[in-house]
């Protein structure tokens, strides 16, 4: 299945249109803010209501295509399928801080050929296809090309990372890792959507990203982005990342940072073991 750049402009039209569905839902009230795993591990009425468009609206335009989306959870059977997260960010959005974003990706199994991340408060687009380059358009249309920056050093590079919603409840949640970047790195920003992490590395605004416990839907698309603006994406023992990964590292792909980031949670973690 090759992905044309007019398959691109239905998908980014869809996602488009799940984001104003969304917007209009959060100025509508009544979110029906929900809990999943535990209670801070929330879904709204807009996230069910914006995957069941997408997967609607997609469905017509390419019925062969299955769908694997956050808040349905269905395995996929067939061998191309979207991964969709309808608002990553949920926390942020049921709270109206306005750092969120639709999520899609088009995988042929676990090789992501497009990916789409709509800033649902900007209405920023970041896409990419595979091969051909990341690029970020404006509401007016203006579009750019995305470049990871150069930051070559810990000191010099701006990180982001999240936590997993088991935090507080379990050691290993990602504070020994966030301490160590912290007194290490420029400085550490937790914004609350992977997916605008990711797009942030490969806009160059941010050096790396780093976070466990994440789902496909979170950084499939993402991780298309970074690679495609120059960046490197891995796990944390520095294999490339791989669909179901749920430790992923995502950086400029400078050698003296990446490394940095791997040896730093590395160090991080040793400190973890040995505090059992
Ligand atoms: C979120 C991720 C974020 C992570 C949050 C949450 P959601 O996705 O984008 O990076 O730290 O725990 O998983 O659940 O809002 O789609």
């Amino acid at each position: 299945m090759i992905i044309t750049q007019q398959d691109a402009e239905v998908v980014i039209a869809v996602a488009l249109d799940a984001a104003g569905l969304v917007q209009r839902m959060r100025r509508s009230g009544g979110l029906e803010v929900k809990s999943k795993s535990n209670d801070i591990d929330l879904v709204t009425a807009a996230d069910v209501a914006c995957e069941h468009f997408i997967r609607e609206a997609l469905a017509a335009r390419f019925p062969a295509v299955g769908l694997l989306g956050e808040e349905s959870n269905r395995a996929p059977t067939e061998e191309y399928f979207w991964v969709v997260d309808p608002i990553d960010g949920t926390t942020n959005y049921a709270n109206n801080l306005p750092h969120c974003a639709v999520n899609i990706a088009l995988q042929h199994q676990e090789e992501t050929l497009l990916g789409v991340t709509v800033h649902l408060a900007m209405d920023w687009v970041y896409y990419a296809r595979r091969g051909a380059g990341a690029f970020v358009r404006q509401p007016n249309g203006s579009e750019e090309r995305l470049h990871v920056n150069q930051a070559d050093r810990l000191r010099r590079a701006l990180l982001t990372t999240g936590f997993p919603s088991t935090r507080g409840e379990v050691a290993d949640d990602n504070t020994a890792e966030f301490t160590y970047f912290v007194q290490h790195a420029s400085d550490v920003r937790v914004l609350g959507s992977a997916a605008l992490d990711l797009a942030f590395v490969a806009a160059g605004i941010s050096a790396g990203y780093w976070e466990f416990g994440i789902n496909p839907w979170d950084v499939a698309p993402g991780a298309l982005l970074v690679r495609e603006a120059g960046g490197l994406v891995t796990d944390y023992e520095g294999a490339p990342w791989t669909l179901y990964g749920r430790r992923l590292v995502a950086s400029n792909g400078q050698p003296g940072l990446h490394d940095a980031l791997l040896g730093g949670i590395r160090t991080a973690r040793q400190t973890l073991l040995a505090a059992d």
